[in-house]
């Protein structure tokens, strides 16, 4: 018994890394770094700090066509939203959310909230904060998972 209790505390205290801890800073208009790399099924923590002085947001979506207006962005963003279907909670800046449904995340300046989630697709995605004009002045990154 006294072995199958040392095991079980080993398992949980040590071994691979079990979540993968990120910091994406927010400015005008870029998102540092502007290219992440996930791994596949393991648990992420994304922090976003808004180091700028106006709100951003953050949201996470299939790469679009060419040519979209930024209307046809937005909503594109939202139905194909990286989080559609996955559990997320975002926690800070005095808020907790759980939910699936989740596709933007809004920040305020100097405030910093934490995004939790598993991702469970590969490929490559855009980030964009589609505040007027910030996109357009370049605040767009890529999410890689693999
Ligand atoms: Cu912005």
């Amino acid at each position: 018994m006294g072995f199958l209790f040392l095991f079980v505390l080993t398992q949980v205290g040590g071994g691979a890394p079990k979540k993968q801890e990120i910091t994406i800073q927010l400015i005008e208009f870029a998102f540092k770094p502007n290219r992440i790399t996930l791994t596949k099924g393991v648990p992420v923590e994304l922090k976003l700090s808004n180091k700028g002085s106006v709100t951003h947001e953050f949201m996470v979506y299939a790469p679009p066509k060419a040519g979209m207006s930024m209307e046809e962005l937005e909503k594109w963003a939202e139905e194909k939203s990286y989080f559609k279907g996955v559990e997320v909670t975002v926690e800070g800046a005095g808020i907790e959310v759980v939910g699936k449904d989740i596709f933007e995340v809004e920040i305020e300046k100097g405030k910093s909230v934490e995004i939790k989630f598993t991702p469970i697709k590969a490929g490559t995605f855009e980030i964009g904060c589609h505040l007027p004009g910030h996109y357009e002045a370049g605040m767009k990154g890529t999410m890689v998972v693999k």
